[in-house]
């Protein structure tokens, strides 16, 4: 600010330097400018940690999931039931347990089937299914009905099979929230089986 009827010198000297109002003016510009681009930095970093862990939480159920896509690639819909009668015959029994190991059988929210050894031969019935928010895989050891029962992921809070034949789609939903953070993340597979 300039200050009139002054010599010209005096004009000189006093519109060089700021007043005391137009400092403080300047300061609270510069002042929220700062915190402007601050939040809006601290914004775009918090908003790629959160992609970053959700890109994680994904891969991660993708390798949780695995062992079941594995074995459903090499399941048979007709196991040892090569004629479809649903009883077995004598040049059926393969694995020679007298039992006919064709168990696939798909429900919404668990599937059971037989996997192929090798040889013409299936295994007994292997069972992935939702149990108390975990995925279990329960797997037949002899024909007693013994088994063995393995939890594979935990926190989850939706399990889904569809049988879109001749694929299999599994849609699986987890919750990871830690405190203060909701974090809820799905993967779906879409697997087709050995026949
Ligand atoms: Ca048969
Ligand atoms: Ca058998």
């Amino acid at each position: 600010m300039c200050v009139p009827n002054k010599t010209l010198s005096q004009k000189a000297s006093r519109c060089s330097g700021f007043t005391l109002i137009e400092l403080a003016i300047s300061l609270a510009i510069t002042g929220v400018m700062a915190y402007v681009v601050n939040t809006t930095i601290l914004t775009m970093y918090r908003a790629s940690g959160t992609t970053t862990r959700e890109i994680d939480l994904t891969e991660s159920l993708r390798v949780t999931m695995r062992p079941v896509s594995d074995e459903l690639r090499s399941a048979s819909r007709t196991g040892e039931d090569g004629n479809g009668n649903k009883t077995l015959e004598a040049d059926e029994d393969r694995n020679g347990n007298g039992r006919l190991d064709a168990d696939w059988n798909l429900t919404a929210t668990s599937l059971r089937f037989n996997r192929y050894v090798g040889d013409g031969k299936y295994s007994l019935p292997i069972t992935y299914r939702l149990n108390n928010g975990r995925i279990e895989r329960v797997q037949m050891m002899d024909v007693t009905g013994r088994s063995i029962t393995t939890s594979i992921a935990r926190g989850v809070t939706s399990f889904k099979i569809t049988d879109a034949s001749p694929r299999v789609t599994i849609e699986l939903e987890v919750d990871r929230s830690k405190s203060g953070s909701t974090m809820r993340q799905a993967v779906s597979l879409s697997i087709l089986p050995r026949n």
